[in-house]
Protein backbone atom coordinates (compact mmCIF):
# COMPACT_ATOMS: atom_id res chain seq x y z
CA UNK A 1 0.00 0.00 0.00
CA UNK A 2 0.85 3.83 -0.46
CA UNK A 3 0.10 6.49 1.80
CA UNK A 4 0.83 10.41 1.04
CA UNK A 5 0.59 12.31 4.22
CA UNK A 6 0.06 15.89 4.29
CA UNK A 7 0.51 17.76 6.91
CA UNK A 8 2.21 20.97 8.64
CA UNK A 9 4.00 18.77 10.89
CA UNK A 10 5.84 16.22 8.79
CA UNK A 11 8.72 15.62 11.70
CA UNK A 12 5.71 14.55 13.84
CA UNK A 13 5.45 10.89 11.98
CA UNK A 14 9.90 10.57 11.89
CA UNK A 15 9.80 8.37 15.23
CA UNK A 16 6.57 6.99 14.51
CA UNK A 17 7.68 5.91 10.53
CA UNK A 18 10.53 4.68 12.14
CA UNK A 19 9.90 2.47 15.34
CA UNK A 20 8.75 -0.94 15.75
CA UNK A 21 6.29 -3.00 13.69
CA UNK A 22 5.02 0.25 11.59
CA UNK A 23 9.29 0.84 11.27
CA UNK A 24 9.60 -3.01 9.75
CA UNK A 25 6.28 -2.71 7.95
CA UNK A 26 8.20 0.28 5.86
CA UNK A 27 11.36 -0.79 5.94
CA UNK A 28 10.39 -4.49 4.34
CA UNK A 29 8.37 -2.37 1.90
CA UNK A 30 4.94 -3.79 2.89
CA UNK A 31 3.70 -0.07 2.90
CA UNK A 32 5.26 3.17 1.26
CA UNK A 33 4.47 6.35 3.33
CA UNK A 34 5.43 9.65 2.03
CA UNK A 35 4.78 12.45 4.27
CA UNK A 36 4.49 16.43 2.52
CA UNK A 37 4.80 19.85 4.29
CA UNK A 38 1.91 21.96 2.94
CA UNK A 39 3.54 25.15 3.56
CA UNK A 40 5.81 23.49 0.50
CA UNK A 41 3.04 24.69 -1.28
CA UNK A 42 2.30 28.14 0.09
CA UNK A 43 2.30 30.67 -2.96
CA UNK A 44 2.23 33.80 -0.66
CA UNK A 45 5.91 34.77 -0.39
CA UNK A 46 5.12 34.81 4.01
CA UNK A 47 4.68 31.13 3.34
CA UNK A 48 0.99 31.92 4.59
CA UNK A 49 -1.30 28.58 4.63
CA UNK A 50 -4.17 29.96 7.29
CA UNK A 51 -6.43 32.71 6.99
CA UNK A 52 -9.08 34.16 9.22
CA UNK A 53 -12.97 32.39 8.78
CA UNK A 54 -15.80 33.97 6.21
CA UNK A 55 -18.06 35.00 8.55
CA UNK A 56 -15.98 35.80 11.82
CA UNK A 57 -15.51 33.22 14.86
CA UNK A 58 -12.26 32.41 16.67
CA UNK A 59 -9.22 30.91 14.91
CA UNK A 60 -7.84 30.50 11.75
CA UNK A 61 -8.81 27.79 9.21
CA UNK A 62 -6.65 26.53 6.74
CA UNK A 63 -6.59 28.05 3.35
CA UNK A 64 -7.44 26.22 0.14
CA UNK A 65 -5.20 27.06 -2.44
CA UNK A 66 -1.70 25.34 -0.69
CA UNK A 67 -3.55 22.25 0.02
CA UNK A 68 -4.97 22.04 -3.47
CA UNK A 69 -1.81 22.37 -4.82
CA UNK A 70 -0.36 19.88 -1.89
CA UNK A 71 -3.18 17.34 -3.50
CA UNK A 72 -2.30 17.84 -7.27
CA UNK A 73 1.13 17.43 -6.74
CA UNK A 74 1.09 14.16 -4.79
CA UNK A 75 -1.45 13.13 -7.72
CA UNK A 76 0.38 14.01 -10.46
CA UNK A 77 4.10 12.85 -9.31
CA UNK A 78 3.11 9.09 -7.54
CA UNK A 79 -0.08 7.89 -8.83
CA UNK A 80 -1.98 6.47 -11.90
CA UNK A 81 -5.06 5.30 -10.02
CA UNK A 82 -6.60 7.60 -8.13
CA UNK A 83 -6.19 6.83 -4.10
CA UNK A 84 -8.74 6.93 -1.91
CA UNK A 85 -8.75 10.82 -0.40
CA UNK A 86 -9.02 10.99 3.51
CA UNK A 87 -9.58 13.94 5.94
CA UNK A 88 -8.87 13.31 9.56
CA UNK A 89 -11.15 15.38 11.77
CA UNK A 90 -13.78 15.15 13.95
CA UNK A 91 -16.77 15.34 11.76
CA UNK A 92 -16.07 12.67 9.95
CA UNK A 93 -17.54 8.78 10.53
CA UNK A 94 -15.73 7.12 13.56
CA UNK A 95 -13.02 4.44 12.49
CA UNK A 96 -13.70 0.83 13.91
CA UNK A 97 -12.21 -2.58 13.37
CA UNK A 98 -14.34 -2.95 10.19
CA UNK A 99 -13.61 0.49 8.11
CA UNK A 100 -9.94 -0.30 8.73
CA UNK A 101 -10.04 -3.86 7.22
CA UNK A 102 -11.97 -2.08 4.25
CA UNK A 103 -9.28 0.39 3.83
CA UNK A 104 -6.18 -1.92 4.42
CA UNK A 105 -7.50 -3.39 0.69
CA UNK A 106 -7.47 -0.36 -1.01
CA UNK A 107 -3.93 0.30 -3.20
CA UNK A 108 -3.46 3.97 -2.25
CA UNK A 109 -4.27 6.34 0.05
CA UNK A 110 -3.45 10.33 0.61
CA UNK A 111 -4.60 11.22 4.15
CA UNK A 112 -4.97 15.38 5.07
CA UNK A 113 -4.09 16.83 8.53
CA UNK A 114 -5.62 19.70 9.17
CA UNK A 115 -4.81 22.39 12.06
CA UNK A 116 -6.18 25.19 13.63
CA UNK A 117 -9.97 25.60 13.28
CA UNK A 118 -9.73 22.87 10.16
CA UNK A 119 -9.36 23.26 6.71
CA UNK A 120 -11.55 25.38 3.70
CA UNK A 121 -15.07 23.28 3.20
CA UNK A 122 -13.70 23.17 -0.68
CA UNK A 123 -11.24 21.12 -0.11
CA UNK A 124 -13.29 18.63 0.93
CA UNK A 125 -15.46 19.39 -1.97
CA UNK A 126 -13.39 18.67 -4.75
CA UNK A 127 -11.23 15.76 -3.50
CA UNK A 128 -12.04 14.10 -0.12
CA UNK A 129 -13.80 10.88 -0.39
CA UNK A 130 -13.93 10.55 2.98
CA UNK A 131 -14.01 12.02 6.20
CA UNK A 132 -12.74 10.17 9.27
CA UNK A 133 -12.49 10.95 13.37
CA UNK A 134 -10.82 8.69 15.49
CA UNK A 135 -13.87 9.10 18.49
CA UNK A 136 -15.58 12.38 19.99
CA UNK A 137 -13.34 14.70 21.23
CA UNK A 138 -11.08 17.50 20.09
CA UNK A 139 -7.31 17.48 19.16
CA UNK A 140 -4.72 20.29 18.02
CA UNK A 141 -4.43 18.49 14.73
CA UNK A 142 -5.14 15.92 12.40
CA UNK A 143 -1.61 14.38 12.64
CA UNK A 144 -2.28 11.90 15.72
CA UNK A 145 -5.69 10.83 13.87
CA UNK A 146 -3.53 9.95 10.90
CA UNK A 147 -1.18 7.91 12.55
CA UNK A 148 -3.92 5.94 14.48
CA UNK A 149 -5.23 5.39 11.27
CA UNK A 150 -2.09 4.33 9.81
CA UNK A 151 -1.09 2.26 12.53
CA UNK A 152 -4.44 0.19 12.59
CA UNK A 153 -4.39 -0.36 8.74
CA UNK A 154 -0.84 -0.95 7.96
CA UNK A 155 -0.95 -3.95 10.33
CA UNK A 156 -3.85 -5.57 8.97
CA UNK A 157 -1.74 -5.97 5.40
CA UNK A 158 -0.53 -9.10 4.61
CA UNK A 159 2.67 -10.15 6.20
CA UNK A 160 3.01 -6.96 8.32
CA UNK A 161 2.22 -8.66 11.52
CA UNK A 162 4.48 -11.73 12.53
CA UNK A 163 2.49 -15.61 13.51
CA UNK A 164 3.55 -14.31 16.69
CA UNK A 165 1.54 -10.99 16.62
CA UNK A 166 -1.58 -12.67 15.42
CA UNK A 167 -4.44 -10.90 14.61
CA UNK A 168 -7.07 -13.47 14.71
CA UNK A 169 -8.35 -13.43 18.22
CA UNK A 170 -8.16 -9.52 19.32
CA UNK A 171 -10.25 -7.20 20.57
CA UNK A 172 -13.22 -5.86 18.28
CA UNK A 173 -12.70 -8.52 15.60
CA UNK A 174 -15.28 -10.48 17.07
CA UNK A 175 -17.10 -7.40 18.64
CA UNK A 176 -16.13 -8.67 22.23
CA UNK A 177 -12.91 -7.23 24.43
CA UNK A 178 -9.87 -9.31 24.80
CA UNK A 179 -9.88 -11.80 27.62
CA UNK A 180 -6.87 -11.04 30.41
CA UNK A 181 -2.79 -11.85 29.59
CA UNK A 182 -0.33 -13.39 32.40
CA UNK A 183 3.16 -14.05 31.47
CA UNK A 184 5.85 -14.95 34.24
CA UNK A 185 6.57 -15.43 37.07
CA UNK A 186 3.38 -17.17 38.08
CA UNK A 187 3.44 -15.32 41.50
CA UNK A 188 4.10 -11.42 41.84
CA UNK A 189 4.01 -9.95 45.28
CA UNK A 190 1.76 -12.86 46.56
CA UNK A 191 -0.48 -12.25 43.01
CA UNK A 192 -0.98 -15.27 41.56
CA UNK A 193 -1.83 -15.94 37.75
CA UNK A 194 -5.40 -17.79 37.75
CA UNK A 195 -4.77 -21.41 38.17
CA UNK A 196 -6.62 -22.74 34.79
CA UNK A 197 -3.65 -21.35 32.91
CA UNK A 198 -1.19 -23.51 34.59
CA UNK A 199 -3.49 -26.18 34.04
CA UNK A 200 -2.64 -26.90 30.53
CA UNK A 201 -6.08 -27.85 29.83
CA UNK A 202 -6.69 -25.85 26.89
CA UNK A 203 -10.67 -26.69 26.71
CA UNK A 204 -10.88 -25.29 30.12
CA UNK A 205 -8.43 -22.53 29.63
CA UNK A 206 -10.54 -21.58 25.85
CA UNK A 207 -13.95 -21.21 28.32
CA UNK A 208 -12.40 -19.37 30.75
CA UNK A 209 -10.66 -17.15 28.17
CA UNK A 210 -14.73 -16.72 26.99
CA UNK A 211 -15.95 -16.32 30.06
CA UNK A 212 -13.70 -13.70 30.99
CA UNK A 213 -14.21 -11.67 27.31
CA UNK A 214 -17.80 -11.46 28.07
CA UNK A 215 -17.50 -9.94 31.44
CA UNK A 216 -14.79 -7.65 30.43
CA UNK A 217 -17.30 -6.80 27.32
CA UNK A 218 -20.52 -6.74 29.39
CA UNK A 219 -18.76 -4.32 32.43
CA UNK A 220 -16.59 -2.29 29.91
CA UNK A 221 -18.57 -1.99 26.95
CA UNK A 222 -21.75 -2.72 27.56
CA UNK A 223 -22.73 -0.58 24.27
CA UNK A 224 -20.75 -3.65 22.44
CA UNK A 225 -22.46 -6.12 24.53
CA UNK A 226 -25.31 -5.01 23.54
CA UNK A 227 -24.21 -5.17 19.65
CA UNK A 228 -23.02 -8.48 20.19
CA UNK A 229 -26.03 -9.94 21.14
CA UNK A 230 -28.27 -8.23 18.45
CA UNK A 231 -26.23 -8.29 15.38
CA UNK A 232 -24.88 -11.50 15.59
CA UNK A 233 -27.06 -14.70 17.36
CA UNK A 234 -25.32 -16.08 20.60
CA UNK A 235 -24.09 -19.68 19.93
CA UNK A 236 -24.92 -22.20 22.11
CA UNK A 237 -21.91 -22.54 24.21
CA UNK A 238 -22.39 -18.75 24.53
CA UNK A 239 -25.43 -18.50 25.82
CA UNK A 240 -23.86 -21.70 28.75
CA UNK A 241 -20.89 -19.29 29.16
CA UNK A 242 -23.59 -16.46 29.78
CA UNK A 243 -25.86 -18.38 32.24
CA UNK A 244 -22.45 -19.03 33.78
CA UNK A 245 -21.78 -15.14 33.96
CA UNK A 246 -24.99 -14.45 35.87
CA UNK A 247 -23.42 -16.21 38.96
CA UNK A 248 -20.31 -14.60 39.23
CA UNK A 249 -21.10 -11.16 38.55
CA UNK A 250 -24.52 -8.93 39.53
CA UNK A 251 -26.30 -7.98 36.58
C1 LIG B 1 -10.07 15.44 16.65
C2 LIG B 1 -10.00 14.55 15.61
C3 LIG B 1 -9.36 14.95 14.43
C4 LIG B 1 -8.96 17.04 15.37
C5 LIG B 1 -10.61 13.20 15.76
C6 LIG B 1 -8.93 20.15 12.22
C7 LIG B 1 -8.22 21.09 13.10
C8 LIG B 1 -9.14 18.89 12.98
C9 LIG B 1 -7.73 20.31 14.29
C10 LIG B 1 -8.08 18.90 14.04
N1 LIG B 1 -9.56 16.67 16.52
N2 LIG B 1 -8.85 16.19 14.34
N3 LIG B 1 -9.23 14.13 13.37
N4 LIG B 1 -11.37 12.97 16.84
N5 LIG B 1 -8.51 18.29 15.27
O1 LIG B 1 -10.41 12.34 14.93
Amino acid sequence: MKIDILTLFPEMFETFLSTSIIGRAVEKEHVTIRTHNIRDFAANKHKQVDDYPYGGGAGMVMMVQPLSDAIKYVLDNYHEKKPKTIYLSPQGIVLTQGLAQQLAKEDSLILICGHYEGIDQRVIDMYVDMEISIGDYVLTGGEIPAMVLVDCVTRLIPGVLGSSESILEESHSNSLLEYPQYTRPAVYDGIAVPEVLLSGNHKEIEKWRKIQSLKKTLQSRPDLFLKKCTATTLTEEEKKLLKELENIIEL
